[in-house]
């Protein structure tokens, strides 16, 4: 078998290394899954204007995001039960962003603990992916361990006040393998995402754990029980993101939880001209979601944002070759990225503005 060439032909060869149950929880998205293909579509509605003449005999794709360094703007997004894709799960992502020099998101729902995931940094930042459970001492004791281990920031995930309905998940009923824990939690409470009748244990366990009453009011709260700077994911309007900014958000992740959550939501690209607009240069601005070419975050970044976290194509990546897959899809998007820049007269990060890109009318 020849190695992948690009981030879809590992999704192909993912697909067979995958159970049913994990493969459907990590692809599906909410309902219909309308928002999961407006999030990819969304890149094709853009066109390139590219700049001639340029010397881009050398190319720098280094960016700096909440005053944190990359060697590109392309980030790991939290995913939750990597160890469905690979016995490694969190350790190998981790891993890979460390050769790679890069950053990772990692989810309060790793199979890894955040000490284990954390003790294989050395040079790169961490971040750490945060709910806001109903028993407001776990998330607290969750932000003392991942400062204590060293996380650079603190990511809310806002657009979860109950989850989604994936229907695929509910008619795998959706549990953890025996053996498979929440290792960031279990040793606090005795908690698993079990096999439930008739729905996903994942949609159980949230709506069990998770605190729907959750306003900005918390995003103050959190940030008064740590000196973290604390960044918003699930963003698609401008007045919100202004918000956050004004509650003290250092960054934003423009993201509609990859259509996992409000199916029919707008596309994470097309809310991202509005939410720059609205913040402007008051904090950083991330997209997640449909970032499959080197192009896609050429586009991202043409129309305002700082980096993308690619999240899907990651634990493909592990589901084909643990932390050398990551490394490889990581490695295919950054090399598509320095192309396109190269190809579109961008030398730099810097140079890159919404001039090299338009939308097309078709
Ligand atoms: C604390 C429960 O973001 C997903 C993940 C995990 C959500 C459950 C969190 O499946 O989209």
């Amino acid at each position: 078998m020849l190695r992948p060439i690009n981030l879809f032909e590992y999704e192909s060869l993912a697909k067979k290394n995958l159970s049913r149950m994990a493969l459907d929880y990590y692809s599906g998205g909410a309902g219909d899954e309308l928002t999961l293909r407006y999030n990819r579509v969304a890149f094709d509605r853009y066109q390139f204007r590219p700049r001639m003449l340029v010397d881009v005999s050398q190319r720098d794709l280094s960016a700096s995001i909440v005053g944190q360094s990359l060697p590109m703007p392309i980030l790991i997004a939290p995913m939750a039960f990597q160890c469905l894709a690979h016995p490694e799960g969190e350790l190998a992502t981790a891993r890979a962003a460390q050769k790679l020099g890069t950053g990772m998101v990692l989810s309060t729902l790793s199979t890894k603990s955040l000490a284990a995931v954390a003790s294989e940094r050395k040079n790169i930042f961490q971040w750490f992916q945060l709910y806001v459970h109903k028993d407001r001492s776990l998330t607290q004791t969750l932000v003392e361990m991942a400062h204590s281990a060293g996380f650079s920031a603190l990511c809310l995930t806002v657009d979860a006040p109950f989850l989604g309905k994936r229907e695929r998940d509910c008619r795998n009923q959706f549990a953890l393998p025996p053996g498979m824990e929440l290792a960031n939690l279990t040793c606090m409470a005795d908690l698993t995402i079990a096999k439930t009748a008739g729905e996903s244990g994942l949609f159980a366990y949230f709506t069990e754990q998770i605190d729907p009453s959750v306003t900005w009011k918390d995003l103050e709260w959190l940030q008064s029980i740590t000196r973290l700077p604390v960044i918003v994911k699930g963003i698609l309007r401008g007045d919100d993101a202004k918000k956050a900014v004004e509650y003290g958000a250092r960054g934003i992740i423009v993201s509609n939880h990859g259509g996992r959550q409000l199916d029919g939501a707008i596309a994470s690209l097309d809310a991202l001209p509005e939410i720059v607009e609205a913040v402007g240069d008051k904090a950083d601005i991330l997209l997640d979601g449909g970032i499959r070419r080197g192009t896609d975050i050429l586009k991202a970044l043409a129309l305002g944002a700082k980096a993308v976290l690619v999240g899907r194509p990651i634990l493909w990546g592990l589901a084909v070759g643990g932390e050398a897959g990551v490394c490889h899809v990581l490695e295919l998007l950054r090399d598509e990225l320095d192309l396109a820049m190269a190809l579109s007269g961008c030398p730099t990060i810097q140079a890159i503005d919404s001039s090299i890109i338009v939308r097309s009318s078709v």
